[in-house]
């Protein structure tokens, strides 16, 4: 449990001055976001785009023949693009989409690898004014049925590799009008042949910029909808917590399926004018410290499940580089354990910075600076201009140290603006504050604040499962389950795992002549096996059950519905709690 009485002193380990230099001057001298506009780069009619601000706007400047990223493949495959490089190649994607039809709001998806035709693409798309969303190349037919069927998605860009899965599905999607796979000698053709200018699309800052698919408790998953004024928070956030200089040459590990990617792989850190790092392949601690020696990183931001593997790949293997590039240290996605933090401190000579926000907050809300002491295990302090209270069920606040609701005040620039053709549950999202009336954002989290103003985790308010940092919603791994000819019913929970902060446990109630053959042959681990599998290729390859229980019944409340809150306490072997929605049992 993190104690509450370390206190990590920020020595002046920071090579450079920090861009936050004072925390809390920052925040007494915020007065409103607009003070901060003149960040962006809007147009002569006040509109703007956010790929403009993140590429484009640095044509004009000295940073046109910079390296904006530096490409590394699985195989070592190297390549690099200048800030000018990626503004040609996005207006040319931009070109072929308007060639293909994709218009002014339409969605445009993205289905690959972390290559670099990923992040023009994406840019193409936002050039045009659509709406940007993207897919984890782990993703399987059913969790792409779901994305695209919901968005009606005009345009996918995928691969050779990848496009199969698409394939399979594409009957099932009216509205999808282009596979395109970057492999392919016409969409190579069409890029070589397009122009490399274009008119980048004048949009209103509320404007739809790009979309993500994120899991809730029930239901599919729910389009999570961003303008293109967001990126001044992420712009602001990438400055004041990811410290981004221009000397920086920063290594943001996430994936752009996953909203790290979009808005500080992407947008926050280009808009910065930074120097990127992009690795293709998968997390290995040996290639790891080697791209952090080779490319001389000097700002890192990951998730703790991958600092959990360094610290288990020893304290030895790390000694073999040089990494006295690194500055600045930052984590996202779970609760960043305090010896993680000592271990960092310790191996690299600087400790990780945790900072916490969500899809729907579309920019870092709370965070450890560089110039303000660390308390190990905390996610740190609200950034300048937010601000986050604890809350009771009923909407009250609660004082210092009494654990509640996390929720925040809007509206910052980048609060969601919608969660694609659902109100009610964009609307769900926000409560009355009890004696005051004002309105709030409930984050579905639930934390703690000390006295100092600094925020603790706690844990989700919901069932949501975060395995190595994915958010998975059980619904969607139950499911999956069910569609398997020898499931009749799941229930799935996130049982606690040392490395990987969660892992997916399923309980799952067998069709009767299976739960025979399976008891007379004994032949449990093969259809273990074979469920994992099932799982893996038709929703993703991260959000599949570890571990597999099989039970007669499963715990329901007498409205029917699957209580996982039990099924996660007798794992646990924690007291129930209240059963009295509680079908028989
Ligand atoms: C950016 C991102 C959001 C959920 C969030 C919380 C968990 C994120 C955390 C953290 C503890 C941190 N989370 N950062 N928990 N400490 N520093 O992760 O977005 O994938 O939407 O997940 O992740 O539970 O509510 P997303």
């Amino acid at each position: 449990m993190a104690s509450n009485l370390t206190i990590l002193k920020q020595k002046k380990y920071f090579k450079l001055p920090p861009n936050l230099p004072s925390y809390e001057k920052a925040v007494k001298s915020f007065k409103k976001w607009s003070d901060f506009e003149g960040q962006l780069s809007f147009f002569k009619d006040h509109k703007i785009n956010a790929a403009y601000n993140a590429i484009d706007k640095h044509i004009q400047t000295f940073r046109k023949n910079k390296v904006a990223l530096y490409f590394e493949s699985e195989s070592g495959e190297k390549k690099e693009f200048s800030y000018y490089d990626l503004f040609l190649l996005s207006n040319k994607a931009c070109n072929v989409f308007k060639d293909l039809g994709l218009e002014k709001n339409d969605r445009a998806f993205i289905f690959l690898p972390r290559i670099p035709q990923l992040f023009y693409c994406f840019l193409g798309i936002q050039k045009v004014g659509a709406v940007a969303g993207t897919l984890f190349s782990a993703f399987g037919p059913q969790a792409l049925e779901d994305r695209l069927g919901d968005s009606q998605a005009k345009i996918i860009i995928t691969n050779n590799e990848l496009k199969e899965r698409v394939e399979k599905i594409r009957h099932k999607l009216p509205n999808l009008k282009h596979v395109i796979s970057v492999d392919n000698h016409d969409f190579i053709k069409r890029m070589e042949k397009a122009k490399d200018s274009t008119h980048v699309a004048h949009m209103e800052p509320d404007d739809y910029a790009f979309m993500l698919y994120t899991s809730g408790t029930t239901g599919k998953p729910k389009g999570v909808v961003h303008s293109h004024k967001a990126i001044l928070m992420q712009h602001l956030t990438a400055k004041w917590v990811l410290d981004l200089h221009d000397q920086d040459t920063y290594w943001c590990t996430a994936d752009p399926g996953w909203v790290t990617g979009i808005a500080y792989e992407i947008l926050g850190s280009w808009s910065n004018g930074v120097t990127s790092v992009v690795y293709e392949g998968r997390f290995d601690a040996k290639k790891w410290y080697e791209i952090l020696e080779k490319y001389a990183v000097s700002v890192w931001y990951t998730a703790p499940t991958a600092i959990r593997m360094l610290m288990a790949a020893g304290d030895d293997l790390v000694k073999n580089y040089n990494l006295s590039n690194l500055r600045h240290l930052c984590s996202v996605g779970e609760p960043l354990n305090p010896a993680c933090v000592l271990w960092s401190q310790k191996v690299f000579g600087l400790p990780f910075h945790d900072n916490w926000w969500q899809t729907e907050t579309g920019g870092i809300l709370i965070a450890n600076y560089p110039s303000m002491n660390i308390k190990p295990g905390s996610m740190g302090k609200p950034i300048p201009g937010i601000k986050a209270a604890i809350f009771d069920d009923n909407g009250e606040k609660v004082p210092f140290k009494k654990e509640g609701n996390l929720a925040i005040k809007p509206n910052w620039p980048s609060l969601m603006k919608t969660i694609w053709r659902k109100p009610k549950k964009y609307r769900s999202y926000f409560f009355f504050e009890r004696n005051t009336n004002q309105k709030w954002y409930l984050s579905g989290d639930r934390a703690w604040q000390d006295k100092d103003g600094y925020f603790w985790f706690v844990g989700r308010a919901d069932d949501v499962i975060k395995t190595s940092g994915e958010r998975v919603g059980p619904f969607e791994v139950e499911s999956a389950l069910v569609a398997h000819p020898s499931v009749i019913e799941a229930g799935v929970i996130g049982k606690p795992d040392p490395m990987r902060g969660e892992i997916i446990k399923a309980f799952v109630v067998l069709e009767k002549s299976h739960e025979e053959k399976i008891k007379k042959s004994g032949e449990e681990k093969k259809l273990i096996e074979e469920l994992q599998a099932f799982v893996k290729k038709r929703l993703a390859g991260h959000a599949y059950p570890r571990e597999i229980e099989f039970i007669d019944k499963l715990p329901k409340t007498r409205s029917g519905k699957i209580m996982r809150r039990i099924l996660k306490a007798k794992e646990l072997g924690l007291p129930i709690g209240d059963t009295s929605t509680l079908e028989e049992y």
